[in-house]
């Protein structure tokens, strides 16, 4: 018989590559989604899969709604991939976020240890618990000191994780995942907003991006590869954590550049009155401007993985390049904003 997943947060970018991997294994896919007034299922549609899921409400809010959906659907898997996920939002949401991204942790845990136990379970934790980097590179061993309301409610859910493994012998297991984008990348996330933005201005429909942080480091993956890791750490029979990580760490200015170069476009830096500017070299046009509002009232300046024990217990490693990766979002969007193709 087929194996089924429930994954939550299926209409987010890793529910979505997530459902294609799991469609392609011959999983049957439950994929919860939240109530909004529209719901959001741009993504799968965008992967052509919307049809072969199968979608069921489900808010990481409501227990009593979290507990009919596992008993009804009795999962052998469920890959917990729902969050508030912004950083940025958390801190003008903090108690919004702890609702669903730490005590929702805790109500799927509870509902699976109540119903048996049988069911494995996965926890999208992240590198942001990592925060102000007590050491580098950052692996499983590193301590952690989460800088945002984000963080800081995603290392409850880590710890409950590993806790409920601990006391109730669930098959629970924590990835610890470091920045991972792809052309699914929501627009608010740094990398999407500067290639969208680099599309746009391609296209003439933009002239400048505003960003924050230029000097923020981030060990930046491909989405696509991440999601495999998920699955690979169910499949284990002893569950544990693992960092993902490619290894490699860029600054948002890197990102900027590159993804200019790949319009052909080369961006030289200045300070105008404090504040700083990207200029086309060649035009001297401002493409780049900086603003204070884009900046979080605590920043994690600088995150760089080490999937050594993936990369050896899992067999798992990055397969798109930083470059390759920027190459594919960037040219994604010029395609989108050329044929006004936004399906999310
Ligand atoms: P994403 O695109 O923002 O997707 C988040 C998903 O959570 C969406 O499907 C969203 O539904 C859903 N959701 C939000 N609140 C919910 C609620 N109350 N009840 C049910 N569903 C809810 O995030 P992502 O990039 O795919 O990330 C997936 C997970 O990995 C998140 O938990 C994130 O925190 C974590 N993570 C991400 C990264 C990364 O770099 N991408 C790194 C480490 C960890 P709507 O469509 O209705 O908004
Ligand atoms: O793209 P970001 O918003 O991602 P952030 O905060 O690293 O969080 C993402 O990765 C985490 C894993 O470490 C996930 F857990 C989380 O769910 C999310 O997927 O910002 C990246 C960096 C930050 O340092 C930020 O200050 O870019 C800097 N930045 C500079 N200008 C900006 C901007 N970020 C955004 N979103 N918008 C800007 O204009």
């Amino acid at each position: 018989m087929n194996k089924r997943a429930l994954i939550t947060g299926i209409s987010g970018q890793d529910g979505s590559y997530l459902s294609q991997i799991l469609l392609d294994k011959g999983y049957e896919i439950y994929g919860a989604v939240r109530r909004t007034s529209t719901i959001n299922t741009g993504r799968l549609f965008e992967l052509d899969i919307l049809n072969k899921v199968n979608l069921v409400a489900m808010d990481l809010a409501e227990i009593t709604n979290i507990q009919r959906v596992i008993e009804e659907i009795k999962p052998d898997e469920i890959y917990n991939l729902a969050a508030q996920s912004f950083v940025q939002t958390s801190f003008d949401q903090p108690i919004y976020t702890s609702e669903i991204d730490a005590i929702g942790v805790t109500r799927i845990l509870e509902i699976v240890k109540m119903l048996g136990g049988k069911t494995k379970f996965y926890q999208a934790s992240t590198s942001e618990m990592f925060g102000k980097v007590q050491s580098s590179p950052q692996n499983e061993e590193t301590p952690f000191y989460p800088r945002s309301p984000y963080g800081v409610s995603k290392l409850y859910g880590h710890w409950m994780t590993i806790n409920y493994r601990e006391a109730w012998n669930l098959h629970a297991c924590s990835g610890i995942l470091f920045n991972h984008e792809s052309p699914l990348r929501g627009v608010e996330f740094v990398t999407r907003k500067i290639t969208l933005g680099v599309a746009e201005i391609a296209k003439k429909k933009k002239q400048c991006i505003s960003l924050g942080n230029l000097n923020a480091k981030r060990d930046w993956g491909f989405a696509g590869d991440y999601v495999n890791a998920m699955w690979l750490m169910l499949q284990n029979e002893d569950p544990t954590d693992y960092v993902i990580a490619t290894g490699e760490t860029h600054s948002v200015r890197d990102f900027v550049e590159k993804a200019f170069n790949v319009i052909d476009i080369e961006i030289e830096w200045s300070i105008d009155n404090g504040v700083e500017f990207g200029r086309c070299k060649k035009s001297g046009n401002i493409l780049i401007d900086t603003n204070k509002d884009n900046n979080r009232p605590a920043e994690t300046d600088y995150l760089l993985g080490d999937a050594t024990k993936a990369k050896a217990e899992l067999k798992w490693k990055p397969e798109v390049s930083f470059n390759n990766l920027i190459e594919m979002m960037v040219k994604k969007d010029m395609d989108r904003v050329e044929n006004g193709n936004f399906s999310f």
